[in-house]
């Protein structure tokens, strides 16, 4: 297998609204998180990710953008951007930017000239079509975040397709000039000397020409005219050989309901597509079919998943990219772990899970600290535009009582993943010194940087030891995978191999005391403890304690 620096990585995603504070308006910016980088350092990160810090309306929390080559003014300037990366490299990370290119803001300079009267030179930069009236939408597409996937606009009296909010209308890609607009505006950041991109919902950029009605479903009607649409591989392949293939860049591609068949087919190396997917699987063990469909998840279900991709990466030459959370999910602590009397060693847990498999691990901001969901007092609560769409159809149009309503939001908003990230003690836990844009998780005093990184028991400092571990652990890294116990309910056992060197990983994800029997090639081998959760003896188990970690390294016959 090919080493690289991206697989020896372990990635940081920044969330820039809610990061760092330096100029006390309440809004995190470029400035803080400079401010902040030694800190990422200290944590041994080594690549990171920040989320859209461009012009932007801010209606998907930047995710709708109308100026590429712009940087929002309340993040900073292109000056202070560019310090940002210097600084960044001189303390020996890397910096992968978010590519948001399945669609604009409605602001964006083409979308304005779109919709001018016809003909004009940006028309075909996006989906408009007439029909016979307002109220007729060109096909039944739903949009991700609720309703349908069709805006009309009165004046040019045309609808444009939206798959997330009416403010983010879908490019055309379909149209060459799309396509090297994007390319220019990538080699612009590339030029910069930045190394490499997080695409934002990469697999649905093709729409199936004629762009047909979906099949039913419950939800996000017509998602089979362009999951993986036609012509995905061919603009994949074409960005990767007219720009990323010059430059030395890893790129990883949100892929929503992607297998990990499919998944081969963007990241085996012959491909030339992209490094990594980032996968839903396993953000979908606790929902059936929908994720505002909450259900008990299970720990089976969850490592079978999580193995199920381990063994197909390694089987077909692909490269997994690891996480449990990110700007779009809840607090992985709240949903996968034990908040009330484990906090801290299913924290740990956690970390342990990330870390010890095959592929490049992605930390969300906060998770280091083990931050929670936020415990919403009232629907005003969320404001995250995902958020009140869902709100609003549930309420009006499916007629979901308040109580439904309220527990499914808190548990599954976006909202818990961007609150301010939680610094020290002192008012509005160190994130800015003025009115924060979000409310702080009241539990700051308890749960901040400061108090984590004066703990050596603390979550964080787990964290640190894990990371480095991983750094004189090749195994850890480029080690194959197996799994143990694979139908035990509680336990997830695995090891990692090479060449002579076995990593045996073993986790309790249960607030019980477990009996746990191990296969002979285990209890045969003699190992060595590496990291617990526990004051432990560094023998095999034959019990393991609630949320128990165990790391263990077969013992060199030398
Ligand atoms: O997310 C796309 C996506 O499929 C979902 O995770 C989405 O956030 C939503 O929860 C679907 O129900 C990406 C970005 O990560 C997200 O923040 C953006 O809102 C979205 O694309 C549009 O750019
Ligand atoms: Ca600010």
């Amino acid at each position: 297998m090919r080493h690289t620096w991206y697989k020896d990585a372990v990635v940081y995603q920044i969330y820039p609204r809610s990061f760092q504070d330096s100029n006390g308006d309440g809004i995190g910016d470029l400035q803080g998180i400079i401010n902040r980088l030694p800190y990422l350092a200290q944590l041994g990160i080594t690549i990171i990710w920040l989320s859209p810090i461009y012009q932007s309306p801010n209606d998907d929390g930047g995710y709708d953008i109308s100026d590429y080559c712009a940087i929002q003014k309340e993040f900073g300037t292109m000056a202070i951007y560019d310090e940002f990366l210097n600084r960044t490299h001189q303390l020996g990370m890397k910096v992968i930017m978010d590519l948001v290119v399945n669609h604009t803001s409605d602001e964006h300079p083409w979308f304005i000239a779109s919709k001018q009267e016809q003909p004009n030179q940006y028309h075909n930069y996006y989906f408009w079509r007439k029909t016979q009236s307002a109220h007729q939408t060109p096909n039944n597409w739903s949009s991700f975040f609720g309703g349908s996937a069709w805006k009309y606009d009165a004046d040019k009296k045309q609808h444009f397709l939206h798959l997330f909010s009416p403010k983010q209308p879908d490019l055309n890609w379909g149209y060459p000039p799309v396509r090297e607009e994007i390319k220019k505006m990538m080699r612009f950041w590339l030029d910069k000397g930045i190394d490499g991109f997080r695409c934002d919902v990469i697999t649905i950029i093709s729409k199936k020409p004629g762009l047909p009605n979906g099949r039913f479903r419950l939800v996000l009607k017509g998602f089979e005219h362009y999951a993986n649409g036609p012509h995905v591989h061919d603009y994949l392949q074409e960005l990767h050989r007219d720009v990323l293939s010059h430059y030395d860049v890893m790129t990883v591609g949100e892929a929503t309901f992607i297998d990990a068949k499919t998944a081969l087919t963007y990241v085996a190396e012959d491909r030339k597509e992209l490094d990594m997917v980032i996968h839903f699987d396993h953000m979908n063990v606790d929902s059936i079919s929908n994720k505002w469909l909450i259900v008990p998840w299970h720990v089976k279900k969850l490592k079978k998943i999580l193995a199920h991709w381990q063994y197909e990466m390694i089987r077909g030459g692909g490269w997994n990219c690891l996480y449990f959370e990110n700007h779009d999910q809840p607090r992985s602590l709240s949903r996968f772990g034990n908040t009330e009397t484990y906090r801290v060693q299913s924290g740990k847990l956690l970390a342990t899970y990330l870390l010890t498999q095959q592929g490049t691990p992605f930390i969300y901001q906060g998770q280091e600290i083990g931050m929670e969901n936020y415990p919403f007092q009232s629907f005003d609560d969320f404001i995250d535009v995902e958020a009140r769409r869902i709100y609003t159809l549930g309420k009006r149009v499916l007629h979901l009582s308040d109580e439904f309503l309220f527990k499914t939001l808190s548990y599954m908003s976006r909202d818990n993943a961007r609150t301010p990230m939680q610094w020290d003690s002192s008012v509005n836990a160190g994130f800015t010194t003025g009115h924060p844009w979000m409310k702080v998780h009241p539990n700051y005093p308890d749960v901040n940087v400061e108090k984590e990184i004066n703990n050596p028991d603390s979550i964080w400092n787990f964290y640190r030891q894990l990371i480095a571990l991983r750094k004189d652990q090749p195994t850890l890294i480029y080690g194959s995978f197996q799994l143990f116990l694979k139908n035990h309910p509680h336990l997830v056992v695995y090891q990692r191999l090479l060449e002579e060197d076995i990593i045996l990983v073993l986790m309790n994800f249960s607030t019980r005391i477990i009996d746990i029997r191990l296969p002979r090639s285990v209890t045969q081998t003699r190992w060595q403890l590496l990291v617990s959760n526990y004051a432990q003896p560094s023998e095999l188990p034959r019990r393991m304690q609630p949320y128990e970690v165990l790391i263990l390294k077969k013992k060199s016959n030398a």
